[in-house]
């Protein structure tokens, strides 16, 4: 895998041709002149930057008598005295002799390979998170998508306040409980009935439905459907989102719920934990998140919004201070700590977006802020980077994370790496290193 990789439904980007015609320096000598590049002599084109000589610029009356030339097409005119043609597949020294004059420089129009990728999605001018213009402090989102769009075999358990199932921009993105089917029996004898996209432990019900909308926020910037004409991007285009609900319609849960999910998230094979939430640890809740990040499970937490320390107590908040957890905090869009986000020069690994952040919400798209918006940032991230490389540890891709995570002079002290998420480093890093320690 490259970054130069082609991907699904991705606009084409062209290198400024003016900038390639401008390396051209040649004194005409007769016929045109074609330079080759890297081309073989054998390679053939369809598709010629024609341009005038910058000494005979004069003589730019010849560039329209390209067009009469039987067999060239003009398509476009890049700018005075530069043009594009097309032909037949030609080689460069039959090109030459095709378009026989002298003031002429002719090039092949080479492929050009995307270096960022940005996806067609109405709102997407509005999540800075991903992609900011105005400042450096966003993911880096569509360079980490010239690596990797998708991640449809990773599944990421979002533990939350449900996520609606229905929504135009999560429907296609929803885990689909394999070997379940809507009968009122348990199918596939996972211990709960018709769990086709999770479980909801506030009502033991099946999953599916988001009261709240926080579930369906989160959900969206993990994953939402990407480059399909509506709505946002997630960070992941596609991945598969496991609805397990622990919180209720006013966002209270309890420790007992988000175990319960835990142990869902378990034993349903989840990839990825995303845990935008917080409380008290006990030593069971601690066993559990253990046993998950034995289980190859990355649980990725929101540092909480109290804009306070958490390097002062091991078991508060949780789960974002447990050992194995990577625990997030927020910025704004000027790269500052957000004012409600905790902080831990020792407890907190990194931070992302958290503040004004578009996504998914009740049939429709809202801003939220919180450390609950900056975890799925990474959630999202880890989804990627699992797909990439589905053998790396959770540790392993902690290490990661924190390794090219971004210093910022203004997050100094405020966690482990005084940094905020580069998606797109992440990924180079797992696609150009073959192997990280465990
Ligand atoms: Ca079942
Ligand atoms: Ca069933
Ligand atoms: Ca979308």
């Amino acid at each position: 895998m490259t970054p130069d990789a082609p991907g699904p439904a991705r606009p084409r980007l062209i290198l400024s041709a003016t900038a390639v015609v401008a390396a051209v320096s040649l004194v005409p000598l007769g016929g045109a002149h074609a330079r080759s590049g890297a081309a073989a002599l054998d390679e053939t084109f369809d598709r010629w930057i024609v341009s005038v000589d910058p000494n005979a610029r004069l003589a730019a009356a010849t560039l329209d008598d390209v067009g009469d030339i039987d067999g060239v097409d003009v398509v476009m005119e890049i700018d005075d005295g530069i043009e594009v043609i097309e032909t037949e597949a030609l080689t460069i020294d039959e090109v030459e002799q095709l378009v026989d004059e002298p003031e002429l420089c002719i090039e092949p129009d080479y492929p050009a390979q995307l270096t960022s990728v940005v996806p067609d999605d109405t709102l997407f001018s509005l999540q800075w998170g991903l992609s900011n213009p105005d400042a450096e402090f966003d993911i880096g989102a569509p360079d980490a998508w010239a690596y990797l769009t998708d991640a449809p075999d990773v599944v990421v358990a979002v533990i939350d306040s449900g996520v609606d199932a229905t929504h135009e921009d999560l429907a296609g993105n929803m885990w689909i409980n394999p070997g379940e089917v809507e009968d009122g029996e348990d199918t596939n004898g996972n211990g709960f009935v018709d769990d086709i996209f999770g479980w909801d432990f506030v009502t033991d019900t099946p999953a599916g439905n988001d009261p709240n909308g926080h579930g369906t926020h989160v959900a969206g910037t993990i994953g939402a459907e990407t480059d399909n004409g509506v709505g946002v991007a997630g960070v992941a285009w596609d991945v598969q989102l496991m609805d397990v609900r622990a919180f209720d319609e006013n966002g209270a849960g309890s420790i007992s719920w988000i175990m319960s999910a835990v142990r869902y998230a378990i034993d349903n094979d989840a990839d990825v934990i995303n845990a935008s939430f917080s409380g008290r640890g006990t030593e069971s809740y601690a066993e559990l998140l253990d046993e998950a990040d034995a289980a190859g499970i990355a649980v990725i937490a929101a540092a909480s919004n109290d804009g306070a320390d958490n390097d002062l107590d091991p078991l508060s908040p949780y789960p974002a201070n447990h050992p194995t957890v990577v625990s997030v905090a927020a910025i704004d869009a000027q790269g500052e700590l957000a004012e409600f986000s905790n902080y831990g020069a020792t407890s907190v690994d990194l931070a992302a977006p958290g503040v004004g952040i578009t996504s998914t919400m009740a049939d429709s798209y809202y801003f939220m802020s919180g450390t609950s918006m900056a975890a799925p940032h990474v959630a999202g991230t880890v989804a990627l980077m699992s797909q990439a490389d589905p053998s790396l540890s959770p540790a392993d891709i902690a290490e990661i994370l924190r390794s090219t995570a971004e210093p910022a002079s203004q997050l100094a002290g405020t966690s482990i790496t005084g940094g905020y998420l580069q998606a797109d480093a992440a990924l180079a890093h797992i696609v150009e290193a073959p192997a990280v320690a465990a």
